[in-house]
């Protein structure tokens, strides 16, 4: 069963729990989630794909686990996603139905999920190679695209970090993180509801309530840990826990050096995508190097590669473009034949998209991306070209040119350079684009020019913008 703990002949037989998922104001038993979930089963059986606003709330752990009970594809929507992004995501995904909450003025009908109603049909497991989600996520250019992910894959993703991470029942996982992602959706809604770990969710990931949900296992994007490593008196709260994860974009070395100061853990990092799960990994039992991800999880092949093909040695200086293989990979890109076909190569490699080192010991270093048109801000991977095509909806804007600016908080921060036709203030052009694509892909700068570099081609010369 993709959710080992749910189910309902050892529920029934008194595998309860009673704090299974604590969500908001809101305490889940195991058999509080079989009996509500399964009643939303019942609701939506017909269904092929529905989608779910993805605030973290009971309504959408019980609504996602729902639908994999019914073996009904789920499509997480960001919550705060702005008008464009919603309306693509909808087309696109072709989801027939909201399952618990609507966004206002939608016109796709809603089926409610009742918190209180119970089912005890038992469904059969759907097939290991059935959708289970259709997961948005950005490119260099264009909006959103959707990447496919099966039962099977997510079984085998969390196979492999349960044997990392040496992840068990006995663990209590903690984390804030969105239920619209790998990160936060399926390693931590899915990952302890297979484990049989109970759950905290903290709403927003602030160090407080990290400092005080008093759990074992915590996962965290680089900004929660190193806001937490500003924090001492929530850091040392953390000395009794057992592992603590980072991923999602690099972890800075002073920022895992002062954690492992003030928490007395050096933390894990792992390394993954929306279209691969997490494939590099640091063990609960192994070496934590600071500044690199690992090692491959079970399954998982990785090998270099340089711009003509060629191979690139495993001497942990060597960079090349990281290449993977392995159970946990997505299924394509929903609809767009050709972006699936251009991320493998020939030999059936996933190209990543990101630079990397491996070294003798088969330990990665991330070095970067290999188009600077992807932007991760925050944990959030954030395309230049969608927030250029955003900007230049604006009646005031001419041209613009969006980069990731090196961000001691987020990483990377959203900055784009405009050229005006009327003024407009800078509020006004970073609201434009929180209110169509969504609040997270905001700009948190803009600046104005009087042109753009461009080349002999008239295209712009991002390293040339200051
Ligand atoms: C500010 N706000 C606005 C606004 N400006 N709202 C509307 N319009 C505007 N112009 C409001 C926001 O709504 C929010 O309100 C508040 O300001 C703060 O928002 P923020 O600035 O966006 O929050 P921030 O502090 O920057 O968030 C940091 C963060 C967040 C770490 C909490 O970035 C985050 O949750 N990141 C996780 C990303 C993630 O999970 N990625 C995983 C991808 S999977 P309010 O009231 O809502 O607070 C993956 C695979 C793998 O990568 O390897 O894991
Ligand atoms: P997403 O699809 O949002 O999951 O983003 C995936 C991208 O996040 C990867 O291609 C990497 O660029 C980045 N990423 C994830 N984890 C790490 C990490 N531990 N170190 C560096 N980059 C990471």
């Amino acid at each position: 069963m993709l959710l080992g703990s749910l189910d309902p002949y050892s529920v029934a037989n008194g595998y309860d729990l009673p704090d299974a998922v604590r969500i908001g104001d809101d305490v889940l038993s195991r058999s509080d989630i079989v009996g509500a979930a399964t009643s939303v089963a019942e609701r939506i059986a017909r269904a092929d794909r529905v989608a779910v606003l993805a605030r973290p709330t009971a309504t959408t752990v019980l609504a996602i686990v729902g639908c994999l009970i019914a073996g009904v594809t789920v499509v997480p929507v960001p919550p705060d996603s702005g008008a464009s992004e919603l309306e693509h995501i909808l087309r696109d995904s072709g989801a027939q139905a909201w399952l618990g909450e609507a966004p206002t003025g939608s016109s796709l009908p809603v089926v409610p999920v009742r918190v209180h109603a119970r089912s005890w049909h038992v469904y059969p497991e759907p097939a290991p190679d059935s959708v289970a989600f259709v997961l948005y996520t950005s490119g260099t250019t264009g909006p959103p695209k959707g990447v496919l992910l099966s039962r099977r894959a997510i079984a085998a993703g969390l196979d492999a970090l349960i044997q990392a991470w040496s992840w068990t029942a006995k663990d209590v996982l903690v984390h804030g993180l969105p239920l619209f992602h790998v990160h936060g959706l399926i390693l931590g809604v899915l990952g302890p509801l297979r484990v049989g770990s109970p759950l905290i969710h903290t709403g927003t990931p602030t160090p407080k309530a990290y400092a005080e949900a008093a759990g074992t296992l915590y996962f965290g994007v680089p900004t929660v840990w190193s806001r937490i490593a500003d924090d001492p008196a929530a850091a040392s709260a953390l000395r009794d826990a057992r592992l603590l994860v980072s991923g999602s974009a690099p972890l800075p070395v002073p920022v895992f050096e002062r954690l492992r100061e003030l928490t007395g853990h050096a933390p894990v990092e792992r390394y993954g995508m929306s279209e691969t799960m997490i494939t590099l990994s640091t063990r609960a039992d192994g070496e934590r190097r600071p500044g690199w991800v690992g090692t491959p999880v079970a399954g998982v092949e990785t090998r270099l590669r340089d711009e003509n093909g060629s191979a690139v040695p495993k001497d942990g200086e060597s960079i090349g473009g990281l290449q993977i293989r392995g159970p946990m990979l997505f299924d394509g890109y929903l609809g767009r034949r050709e972006a699936t076909v251009e991320s493998w190569t020939e030999d059936g490699w996933f190209k990543t998209g990101d630079v990397a080192a491996i070294d003798a010991d088969d330990f990665h270093r991330i070095v970067g991306r290999e188009s600077t048109d992807l932007i991760k801000s925050g944990g959030y991977r954030i395309g230049a070209g969608e927030v250029e095509t955003a900007l230049l909806g604006h009646p005031a804007v001419a041209e613009v040119a969006v980069v990731g600016l090196d961000d001691a908080d987020l990483g990377q921060r959203v900055v784009a350079y405009v050229v005006l036709r009327e003024s407009v203030s800078e509020r006004a052009l970073i609201d434009f684009v929180a209110t169509g694509l969504s609040v997270h892909k905001r700009p948190r700068e803009i600046r104005v020019r009087e042109s753009l570099p461009r080349n002999a081609m008239g295209k712009v010369q991002k390293k040339l913008l200051d």
